[in-house]
């Protein structure tokens, strides 16, 4: 597939997508949302892929928002429509059976930090910048912001950080949970391919059942919850990989995990 906006690289089941138009800080046009959507669908049909890495081109912005000059030229009715697709896309992520670690190298501002919000977590580097700066545009978030950061920070914090437009550093984002873990620029892409390829040595059913029962926990009642675990829990019986996993504790060598 070619792709104008992104970069794609696969390497043993990690991929790494690159958002690639860092002439505008990399920000999220129609052709950008449309071509990442396409690609989601894409990996979700592809078995061979464990861990998917999403960054931004360039040493100064994961995503510096929605484009400006597309939003500067819409009406109610196609910024519903724009609003629509890049909420459809971000939704795909958490659909998605395997993990996406958001790797915020800069701005993630606007669009930008709601797609950092939709993956399952957020690895920042120091120079990071998060923030919802859209009422500075007489806007709202648009693409699940006011709901996904009120889950993650709670309602209150989220509430100030999209009413002031403030944005904050790295660490103070760590701090309110938003993001896990903060390092050095040089090592940040180190160290998310670590965590990608720890999680890659798992399982990948029970990686995927246990996505899928955190995303869909979260939006139910605790008991609604331990029921969805439950189920889960017995549907990893279905995959060889639980009889390799408990059977190689139990014979003290190391557990190999199917490919898929
Ligand atoms: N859209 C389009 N172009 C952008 C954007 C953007 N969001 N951000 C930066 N650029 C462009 C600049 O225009 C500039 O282009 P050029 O060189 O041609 O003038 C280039 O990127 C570099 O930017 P700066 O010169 O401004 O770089 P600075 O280092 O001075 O500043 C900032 C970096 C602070 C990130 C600054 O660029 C900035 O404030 N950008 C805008 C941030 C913002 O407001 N984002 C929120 C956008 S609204 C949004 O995301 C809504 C999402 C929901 C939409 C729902 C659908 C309707």
């Amino acid at each position: 597939m070619e792709w104008k906006n992104l970069i794609y690289e696969k390497d043993a089941g990690i991929v790494r997508i690159t958002l690639n138009r860092p002439k505008a800080l990399n920000a999220l046009n129609a052709d950008l949302i449309a071509e990442l959507d396409g690609l989601l669908d894409a990996l979700e049909k592809d078995r061979e892929v464990r861990v998917v890495l999403l960054t931004g081109a360039g040493d100064k912005a994961f995503v510096a928002g929605a484009d400006i000059s597309e939003l500067a030229h819409m009406d109610s009715f196609s910024a519903r429509i724009f609003a629509e697709a890049g909420q459809s896309m971000m939704a795909k992520i958490a659909r998605l059976p395997m993990p996406v670690i958001a790797v915020v190298n800069g701005f993630a501002l606007g669009g930008g930090c709601e797609l950092a919000l939709a993956c399952d977590f957020i690895y920042a580097s120091e120079k990071a910048v998060f923030g919802l700066p859209e009422e500075t545009l007489g806007l709202i978030p648009g693409f699940g912001g006011t709901q996904r950061l009120a889950r993650k920070i709670g309602a209150a914090m989220a509430m100030e950080l999209i009413f002031t437009a403030k944005r904050i550093k790295a660490e103070e984002a760590m701090v309110l949970g938003l993001v896990n873990r903060v390092v050095p620029a040089d090592h940040l892409m180190e160290e998310a391919q670590k965590t990608a390829l720890s999680i890659a040595s798992m399982g990948p059913a029970a990686i995927s059942l246990a996505k899928v029962v955190v995303h869909k926990g979260i939006e139910v009642d605790l008991v609604s919850g331990c029921y969805m675990e439950r189920e889960a829990f017995g549907l990893c019986f279905a995959s060889p990989d639980a009889g390799e996993g408990t059977g190689a504790f139990l014979e003290k060598r190391k557990a190999v995990f199917s490919k898929s």
